[in-house]
């Protein structure tokens, strides 16, 4: 097979003009979904996919692909990307090493004048990180058939705005059919966002599925006063339904199941002042296992903590689940096409599941599917000191360069 090298200077210089792009101060990247900080980043990287002779097409829901011909163009295609949008205050690394990492693999076939037999298509997936838009994964669920387009398009963020308003005002409303054409597999080079690789003291874990999980919007309806003269007795007190919800939720993670794991993390107080007794809070949980029959328990688990908490503090309220992924488990020919191409590298790999929520998730319904991650220090993410070793960043594109020929090849 002939000798492919990537161009690490390339690919860092990118890495890092990239995320210029929605840097924050403290050294991470502001780009949610649909904000201006996200267009500029579609651009530059729309700018880079054309610049490698690309084929660029936008879908109906956004999702940015390039595609580069093989020699069978008939041939079912390589499908290998990730996502840009990021978390309000997230790190540099969650989604950006995947697509860049796969312009790279494009990039160093072109310069060592290899084509492989099989199409590749490399793919920037809409609003993976579900934080400005629930649910997440979004652009990835339309393609795989998991939601409808018009239900996507019309979600709305925090202040009312709808997403296809939002597609069309940052002018990515494509007009490509939102949908897989001709996908042989996919595959995703992402960053663990866990502590398992550091621990284990390698470089590469060959990905065999993602955790299952629920998210669920709570709100408590109680009675604002006066926080000196009412007395106790009297109180309604949103909040402390609030606080009750969130002790059981980390009790339940402890008896429910070994790998479950569950998380408030979004809470809106009204009227939110230091001498009002709180009369509204909206908030969110998050609750997650690879076992799926563990999840449905837990969430059968939280919304009867709910009604007994809103019970014990006289509040209205109203529980929904607004979104409830299966766990995936990933195609066998896949996770060993990874597990090759890592030996190959020479690099020591761990098998693992994911616990964050990845596109690969819904293109497993399409499509063979496979990961790999490479390590987070300290399992750090979702934090704006996220931080992947830039030696292990290039190990994970060098395996996945293997993968995509290997699988690429007819
Ligand atoms: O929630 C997740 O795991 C992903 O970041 N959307
Ligand atoms: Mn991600
Ligand atoms: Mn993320």
């Amino acid at each position: 097979m002939t000798e492919v090298t990537l161009d690490e200077r390339r690919f860092r210089e990118r890495f890092d003009e990239f995320n210029e792009i929605g840097a924050t101060e403290a050294g991470g990247v502001d780009r949610p979904a649909l904000s201006d900080e996200n267009e500029r980043a579609r651009d530059l990287l729309v700018e880079w996919f054309r610049d490698a002779d690309l084929d660029v097409r936008v879908d109906r829901i956004g999702n940015i692909f390039g595609r580069r011909e093989g020699r069978e163009p008939d041939a079912d295609a390589v499908l290998f990307g990730s996502h840009v949008d990021s978390q309000y205050n997230g790190g540099r690394f969650d989604g950006v090493v995947g697509v860049l990492g796969a312009l790279e693999v494009v990039e160093a076939l072109e310069d060592a004048g290899v084509v492989t037999d099989r199409p590749l298509e490399i793919v920037s997936w809409s609003n993976e990180e579900g934080v400005r838009f629930q649910p997440d994964m979004l652009g990835s669920g339309v393609y795989a058939g998991e939601f409808d387009l018009e239900y996507a398009l019309g979600v709305t963020d925090d202040e009312g705005k709808p997403f296809g308003e939002e597609l069309e005002r940052i002018g990515y409303d494509g007009d490509a059919p939102c949908e897989p054409d001709g996908v042989n597999c996919y595959l995703e080079l992402h960053v663990e966002q866990g502590p398992s690789l550091e621990d284990a003291g390698v470089s590469v874990g060959v990905v065999e599925g993602v955790f299952g999980f629920s998210w669920m919007n709570v709100a408590f309806e109680g009675q604002a006063n006066h926080a000196g003269p009412t007395p106790m007795h009297m109180r309604r007190d949103a909040l402390v339904g609030t606080a009750d919800v969130t002790k059981a939720v980390r009790e339940l993670t402890a008896t429910g199941g070994a790998d479950l794991v569950g998380t408030v993390g979004s809470v809106d107080v009204w009227p939110n002042a230091i001498n009002v007794i709180p009369e509204r809070v909206a908030f969110t949980v998050d609750v997650r296992s690879y076992d799926d029959d563990v999840v449905d328990r837990a969430v059968d688990r939280v919304r009867d903590e709910v009604a007994c908490a809103a019970d014990r503090e006289g509040l209205e309220f109203e529980f929904e689940e607004i979104m409830r992924l299966e766990a995936s488990a990933f195609d066998a020919d896949c996770i060993e096409t990874v597990a090759d191409a890592a030996a190959a590298a020479g690099c020591e790999y761990e098998r693992l599941v994911s616990g964050a929520g990845h596109d690969a998730s819904y293109l497993n319904e399409i499509a063979p599917t496979s990961m790999l991650f490479v390590p987070s220090v300290d399992g750090v993410s979702h934090r704006e000191s996220e931080f992947t070793e830039w030696a292990d960043v290039v190990t994970g594109v060098e395996v996945l360069l293997g993968a995509v020929r290997e699988q690429a090849s007819t």
